[in-house]
């Protein structure tokens, strides 16, 4: 067979390990992957580079309104870029539902946006601020068939913030449906009577966000997502996990057996809350929430990722610019409770666990093929056609110079940001070549493809939700308080 594409004589990460490999391509799909395979139509030699799968960002926030309203300042072509530059290939962003949308208007406008504008492919998520019975028995179910298997909840933010009898209703209806649910967990009353003192005692400042977001808010509201979660014997996501105390919470959970599965994200790992105490305003460059804690926070979240208590690395990308339109609202009298919560990360999120992870020994090969892809897949019903380089899978690769060194500058990032929380720093290990379903994306530095390019991929069943079913029937967790 004549292949579109041959990659020659990289070394290969495949779900049996690291091997040099030759990898061929025919339309769009993976169907050799040995050595010696014949010359394709392009033939690229990758003799010294690693050929690892695209990463999957699956926390990521694009062309979407936060909770206090404020419109990101990347849209899917900057966004979908920018993840490509990075390494990534399948992005999955959030459809929101805001208080009284209708579900299906949400999805089809917010599917459109896509269509129109992303590189790469892309899924969705649900954001759901609004589980009426409408929502939840008759538009859910549609949406769920058409794709969307997953959806984040939030326990805190005014608007967006579901309460424990929503949250049992959500969890429920993802029983039914099979679908896996998302939590952001924060306790909102403690984060909002500590903001109240905050406020009323004049401290604005940006480095009073971390006050206000208490790590006991994020463990908190996180044994209660998990108490909620085995109530109901529903697995649950926690994403963006911070603290040292809710990696611990997340960690007793599993070893009693309960099926909760975890995220964190760069920010966690990289910067700390003494970022966000600089002069003036600067620090709302470092303010998402939950908020960059202290160094053994940062330890605890290490520990998580390489010990599997925290299965996915995502961005929890989450752009506004440092002016009247993102960030500061008020300009320089913005204080931390105005700022718009979040930060960039889409492009670096692999560039960065590579040098610090993989460079520094922390990790290997393969479990930073874990974290940033293959995890991703299993966990949003992607898996096996994006996460993994094996025959019949998408030929979605990035191909990695372990050697190449840069220092982090925003000028040579592909968002629309204008700023990044990690200038300066050293990373070395980057993409220097990126495929899509078997075509160049990014190439020599340049963006190969073009607005349009990327396709919905519609996500099947978690495979956590899959796996906790089987574990139902076989009577390994036996309490199951509804039998519908
Ligand atoms: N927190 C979120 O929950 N989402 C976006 C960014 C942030 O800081
Ligand atoms: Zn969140
Ligand atoms: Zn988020």
């Amino acid at each position: 067979m004549e292949f579109d594409l041959t990659l020659r004589q990289g070394l290969v990460c495949t779900e049996a390990g690291l091997e040099q490999l030759d990898i061929g391509v025919k339309d769009g799909i993976i169907t050799a992957l040995q050595p010696g395979l014949p010359a394709g139509t392009k033939d690229v030699d990758v003799r010294g580079r690693y050929v690892l799968p695209g990463g999957i960002d699956s926390h990521c926030h694009i062309e979407q309104l936060s909770g206090m309203g404020v419109m990101t300042a990347d849209d899917f072509y900057t966004a979908s870029r920018s993840a490509a530059f990075g390494g990534t290939t399948t992005i999955i962003p959030f459809a929101a539902q805001r208080q009284g949308d209708d579900l299906l208007d949400v999805v089809r406008d917010y599917s459109r946006l896509a269509r129109e504008k992303s590189v790469i492919d892309y899924a969705f998520h649900l954001i759901l601020s609004d589980p009426s019975e409408r929502t939840l028995a008759d538009h859910l179910p549609q949406v769920i068939a058409d794709g969307i298997t997953s959806f984040k909840v939030y326990m805190t933010y005014e608007s967006w913030k579901l309460d424990d009898f929503q949250l049992l209703d959500v969890l429920h209806a993802a029983d039914r449906h099979g679908a896996m649910v998302m939590v952001h967990c924060e306790n909102n009353d403690i984060i909002r009577w500590i903001t109240r003192r905050l406020l009323s005692d004049g401290h604005v400042h940006p480095k009073y966000h971390a006050v206000a977001h208490d790590p006991l808010a994020e463990s908190e509201a996180t044994n209660r997502a998990i108490a909620l979660s085995r109530l109901m014997n529903v697995p649950i996501l926690i994403v963006h996990v911070a603290g040292l105390e809710a990696v611990r919470v997340i960690h007793a959970a599993q070893t009693m057996g309960a099926p909760i599965y975890a995220e964190s994200c760069p920010q966690y790992l990289f910067l700390t809350a003494e970022d966000i105490d600089k002069p003036g305003v600067e620090g709302a460059k470092f303010c998402c929430s939950p908020p960059p804690r202290d160094p053994q926070s940062q330890q605890a979240v290490w520990e998580g990722l390489l010990n599997d208590t925290l299965q996915v690395f995502s961005s929890d990308h989450a752009p506004y610019r440092f002016d009247e339109t993102g960030k500061l609202p008020h300009g320089d009298a913005t204080t931390f409770k105005q700022m718009a919560n979040g930060l960039p990360g889409i492009e670096l999120r692999m560039p960065l666990l590579f040098s610090e992870g993989v460079r520094t020994g922390r990790m290997s090969i393969e479990q930073f093929v874990a974290l940033t892809a293959t995890n991703h897949a299993v966990m949003y019903g992607l898996y096996p056609r994006k996460g993994v380089i094996r025959v019949g899978s998408d030929a979605d690769f990035a191909v990695w110079d372990p050697e190449l060194s840069k220092t982090v500058r925003w000028d040579m990032l592909h968002d629309n940001v204008g700023y990044t929380p990690y200038e300066g720093r050293d990373v070395t290990g980057w993409p220097v070549a990126v495929f899509s379903r078997g075509r160049a994306v990014v190439e020599d530095g340049t963006l190969h493809a073009r607005a349009g390019d990327g396709q919905y991929l519609p996500c099947g069943e978690p495979a956590p939700i899959t796996r906790n079913k089987k574990a139902i029937q076989q009577g390994v967790v036996v309490k199951k308080i509804f039998a519908v």
